[in-house]
């Protein structure tokens, strides 16, 4: 298996051990899944799925920050508790990830679950002396990690005007670097706090990523994945801060990252409120595997426009594609395994994937064909490899 590294900005071949291990920011359950969500997931989905079908074992944990400010504000200004928010929308993203075929993490664990883990790790970080405390929340001391900037390559003038926008903080006075990132957030008035070895507060963003992959997976990682906002800050604090709890670097062998889906001209995002909803397609009757189609018909990397034209193509392609795998003789299929998987290896080229599918099945459907078995081949490689049920 063959994957983009951000890092060292080069497709190489993974070598995981016995067990790869891959860890993939989950969401923040204040609003529903939308198809920026769903090609994020689905694309990790797709290099698990090399993996296993290569004889690769896997280990997968994600996260769901179900305590952070977006989800605290989304709450306050809906007049709701915010742990029925968290647990709404996270079984809902539950449930449309099931429709789409994703196959579920091993550990699927919340930030609220693991404070007392997260206040263990910002303690091991006091005592390395790499925290300061800033009128009771406590910072991460950026200046040390040898490796910070290697994910993102960006300048520190970039890293500045990206941070704030990413919650981060970097007009707060009294901060010795305007890039630390918090850990630990004391408790505020109608806010809640958890009670810890660091007194009452909650976790920063980044040190919730670090401790869940750390305690679930160990000291080092194959994959840390996400969509490409992540990259910066996310990625690169959360890696710095694992490290130096370690001492192991990398943190991950590859950083993966995802493009970003619009709507609308911008990048379909919650706070800005343009978004298409998994669920609402499928409430409005449209098929789960035809989501999953449109999808996948654009490279994990690029960045694209959802249109309902796309998802016309795909509606059409999945009749196409069933119409061919339920025919009692089709043309010989090895090829297609063949080509399918070769693409597929090579940092997940789904376009290429259903450009082979789309041949077989268009000329099985015109010229018949007399091999009895090459239906349901191809009909259990789309499902193996690529998670289109047919
Ligand atoms: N809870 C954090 C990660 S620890 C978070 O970023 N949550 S999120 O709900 O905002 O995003 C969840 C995942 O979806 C992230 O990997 C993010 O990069 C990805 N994502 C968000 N918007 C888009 C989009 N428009 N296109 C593609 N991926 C997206
Ligand atoms: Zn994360």
């Amino acid at each position: 298996m063959r994957l983009f590294d951000s890092a060292t900005q080069a497709v190489r071949p993974t070598a995981p051990g016995a067990v790869a291990k891959i860890y993939v920011c989950g969401i923040t359950p204040y609003d529903a899944t939308h198809m920026g969500h769903a090609n994020t997931y689905i694309a990790f989905d797709l290099l698990i799925r090399a993996w296993l079908d290569s004889g690769i074992a896997v280990e997968y944990v994600q996260n769901v920050t179900d305590i952070d400010e977006p989800l605290l504000e989304r709450a306050v200004a809906t007049g709701q508790d915010w742990r029925a928010v968290a647990d709404r929308e996270t079984a809902l993203f539950r449930e449309d990830m099931q429709a789409l075929g994703v196959i579920a993490p091993q550990h699927y664990i919340g930030a609220v679950e693991s404070i007392p883990q997260v206040a263990q790790h910002v303690r091991e970080l006091q005592e390395q002396g790499k925290t300061y405390a800033l009128d009771g929340d406590i910072y991460f001391k950026i200046e040390n990690s040898r490796l910070f900037g290697s994910i993102s390559h960006l300048s520190r003038k970039e890293m500045l005007g990206i941070f704030g926008e990413r919650g981060g903080d970097p007009e707060r006075e009294g901060k010795l670097d305007p890039l630390d990132p918090l850990l630990w957030k004391s408790e505020r008035p109608d806010e809640p706090a958890w009670n810890t070895v660091l007194g009452h507060g909650r976790p920063g963003w980044h040190i919730e990523c670090s401790t869940i992959a750390l305690t679930y997976l160990g000291n080092q990682i194959d994959v840390q994945g996400g969509g490409s906002d992540l990259i910066f800050p996310h990625h690169e604090m959360s890696a710095a801060q694992a490290e130096s709890l370690t001492g192991i670097e990398p943190f991950a062998r590859f950083y993966v990252h995802s493009g970003m889906v619009s709507w609308q001209g911008h990048k379909m995002s919650k706070s800005r409120g343009n978004l298409v909803f998994v669920s609402t397609l499928r409430h409005d009757g449209v098929e789960p595997a035809a989501i999953r189609l449109a999808l996948l018909a654009h490279h994990y990397r690029s960045n694209w426009s959802w249109t309902p034209q796309g998802l016309e193509g795909a509606l059409a392609r999945l009749d196409l594609w069933r119409a061919a795998t339920s025919m009692l003789c089709g043309l010989p299929a090895e090829s297609v395994l063949e080509r399918v998987r070769e693409v597929m290896s090579d940092d997940l080229k789904t376009p290429s994937a259903l450009d082979a599918i789309d041949n077989w099945a268009r000329d099985t459907v015109h010229a018949g064909g007399s091999d009895s078995e090459a239906p349901g081949l191809v009909k259990d490689l789309c499902a193996s490899i690529l998670g289109v049920y047919l």
